[in-house]
């Protein structure tokens, strides 16, 4: 499975901080039948056990709606579930390494916040790219913003497609109008929510607006 860019349009990535006692899996199936077009399990501090464990059960959910599925960082655990693919930072080995672990036809995700690291990311093989933090976030502490310039210079010098991250909701999103990003991937407009459904359907809505304009 590759990206194209309307897979870009919605981007979930996973937070338990907001589960309160609900299932991950029981929300992604809820993200997953209201529009989320990509799904990025992202988890910290526990063993690689545990995520594959995660991640299987996870992918069955992905699966059925038939919807891209990457896992944050851990190359290992992607190839063990046999993901769609990795997002990783910003590091020419572990981009390399990603490849010859996962193969050609899987999808690789890098982080930008530069057109210099853009670049650096497309020809060391990403199939698309995430750039941010567009806004404030309390999600990621040690997220550091990219300018509104910086993001197009990104979406104007790259092949691949490009999505926006970091502090992005409803208030915010239709700011991104004229990026030239190809959606939005978020975490909190979605999992901080109560009716995580009911946020997916309005972020997708909105991200669709954003990406028209
Ligand atoms: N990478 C850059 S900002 C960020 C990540 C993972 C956090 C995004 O979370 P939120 O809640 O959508 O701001
Ligand atoms: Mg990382």
């Amino acid at each position: 499975m590759k990206v194209d860019k309307d897979s870009m349009m919605l981007y979930a990535v996973t937070d338990r901080t907001w589960l309160n006692g609900k299932s991950l899996e029981s929300e992604v199936e809820k993200i997953c039948k209201a529009g989320a077009t990509f799904i990025q399990l992202r988890e910290k501090g526990i063993t690689d056990e545990e995520f594959i464990a995660e991640a299987k059960k996870i992918k069955l959910v992905t699966d059925k709606y038939k919807i891209p599925f990457v896992i944050n960082d851990n190359i290992q655990v992607a190839k063990a579930v046999n993901a769609d693919g990795v997002h990783i930072g910003q590091s020419d080995m572990e981009a390399k390494k990603a490849r010859a672990i996962l193969g050609e036809d899987k999808i690789i995700g890098i982080s930008a916040g530069t057109l210099n690291e853009a670049l650096t990311a497309e020809k060391n093989g990403a199939d698309y790219i995430g750039v941010g933090a567009m806004f404030h976030t309390d999600t990621k502490q040690d997220a550091k913003s990219v300018t509104f310039e910086e993001v197009k210079k990104i979406t104007n010098g790259v092949n691949i497609p490009v999505v926006a991250i970091g502090g992005i909701n409803k208030e915010n999103v239709l700011k991104l109008r004229g990026s030239g990003v190809d959606g939005i991937a978020v975490i909190s407009a979605i999992f901080a929510e109560n009716d995580v459904e009911e946020a997916t359907k309005n972020m997708l809505k909105l991200a669709q607006k954003m990406v028209e304009a």
